[in-house]
């Protein structure tokens, strides 16, 4: 028995908010979870300190999935972005618990590395094609072997995805939603020359990717899928919104272009579906916003299945701590397929001391025991919460479009 004496909700915003809880046992031994969920992360802050922690103080930090269990299963409330960030953080701290207690980096209790490192890609984008591949040269030059091309629509006075400050890309970008505007063909008519002009200046030995935001309806993407297959995409993320898995039949029946779709996803239940009938490629869903490793394990287990390989979202709102559980994850999982990978600023990696690196396009975690992540929380208490959104889009009539 290793009891939980305390559990802590640490709010910080070096440049952007996040999250941290932090599990204390009675032998002093800490482990850190991610709980960030960008633009609710105050909701979370809450259900963790009023609904959780007074049930997890007392528990065994070694039972980790009979504590995943009793917060899951025996809730009558069940998942949901909010209830399913706070399992996750709860989750991650004590895979970091149990690391810490056995002396190893948690790639090892998961099984193993299965490959040297983690795969990943960068974000390239730019208000012109132009620009757009002159950051993904820069890319390409810094060692990676994957990058995601986005690019400003001619006509449109802002495009998500697109940024000012091109390698630190900021999605909350107001104190309010910003209202993006919105249209479909003359998205669809510019896309394909991207990609175009990308094969032609960065060669064919480079993935590209494209996120499409689910902007969206089955049939635009079957037709964006098809314009793209000569470019021959690594794949096309977020084609539409996926409350109806089966629209996704749609787009298969149509193109090639490998599908990706899951970062807004909770648990396998948002899933079964696209796994089972081999509608998707890859599977976007992350450790913090579906149930911690614990989940996510089983939900990869289940995609190996059905040929789905793993893309875990690795946006800039999600914490350290998060990117260092998703490279443990990535590592000892068979079918790995892809980690994104968005640098956080100077001022978050000095919050987040970790032991993961980059080199030659790829992340390892590292061989710190438990996660390789920890908080200064000296430093996370000089950065105050700042309320902060993601933007909305409206089409050229003002009606509101899918996020
Ligand atoms: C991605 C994303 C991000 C998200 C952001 C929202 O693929 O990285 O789509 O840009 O929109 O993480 O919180
Ligand atoms: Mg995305």
């Amino acid at each position: 028995m290793l009891k939980i004496i305390d559990a802590k909700v640490i709010v910080t915003c070096p440049g952007r908010n996040f999250v941290t809880l932090k599990i204390t046992t009675e032998d002093g031994i800490t482990g850190v979870g991610d709980a960030t969920l960008n633009g609710r992360e105050l909701s979370v802050v809450s259900f963790l300190r009023d609904h959780m922690v007074p049930s997890l103080i007392g528990r065994d930090a070694h039972q980790i999935e009979d504590i995943w269990q009793f917060f899951y299963r025996g809730s009558y409330w069940r998942g949901g972005p909010v209830a399913m960030t706070a399992l996750a953080a709860v989750d991650m701290a004590l895979w970091d618990i149990k690391g810490k207690v056995a002396g190893l980096p948690v790639y090892q209790l998961l099984g193993g590395a299965c490959r040297t490192g983690v795969t990943v890609y960068g974000h390239a984008n730019g208000e012109t094609i132009e620009d757009t591949i002159a950051e993904a040269v820069k890319y390409k030059a810094m060692g990676y072997k994957a990058i995601r091309l986005q690019t400003g629509v001619p006509g449109l006075p802002s495009t998500y995805g697109v940024s000012k400050d091109k390698m630190f890309y900021e999605p909350a970008d107001g104190s309010l939603p910003t209202e993006n505007v919105w249209s479909t063909p003359a998205y669809l008519k510019h896309t394909p020359k991207l990609f175009e002009k990308a094969r032609e200046v960065l060669g064919w030995d480079v993935h590209l990717l494209h996120d499409v935001h689910h902007r969206l309806t089955p049939i635009e993407a079957a037709r964006l899928g098809k314009d793209l297959e000569p470019y021959r995409l690594f794949w096309m993320e977020d084609a539409t919104p996926a409350e109806n898995q089966s629209s996704f039949r749609i787009i298969r029946q149509h193109t090639t272009t490998p599908l990706a779709i899951g970062e807004i996803f909770n648990s396998i239940w948002d899933c079964k579906q696209l796994i089972e009938e081999q509608l998707i490629d890859y599977i976007r869903a992350t450790a913090v916003h579906a149930g911690g490793i614990t989940h996510l394990k089983k939900l990869a287990s289940f995609a190996d299945l059905h040929h789905v390989r793993t893309g875990c979202h690795g946006a800039t709102d999600l914490s350290p701590v998060c990117m260092g559980a998703a490279l443990h994850f990535d590592l000892s999982i068979p079918n790995f397929g892809v980690q994104e990978y968005m640098r956080h600023t100077p001022e978050t990696d000095a919050v987040f001391p970790h032991a993961y690196t980059f080199s030659d396009g790829m992340l390892h975690p590292g061989e710190a025991p438990g996660l390789g992540v920890d908080i200064d929380e000296a430093l996370a208490a000089k950065y105050p919460y700042k309320r902060a959104y993601l933007p909305v889009a409206r089409r050229l009539d003002g009606s509101m479009h899918d996020w």
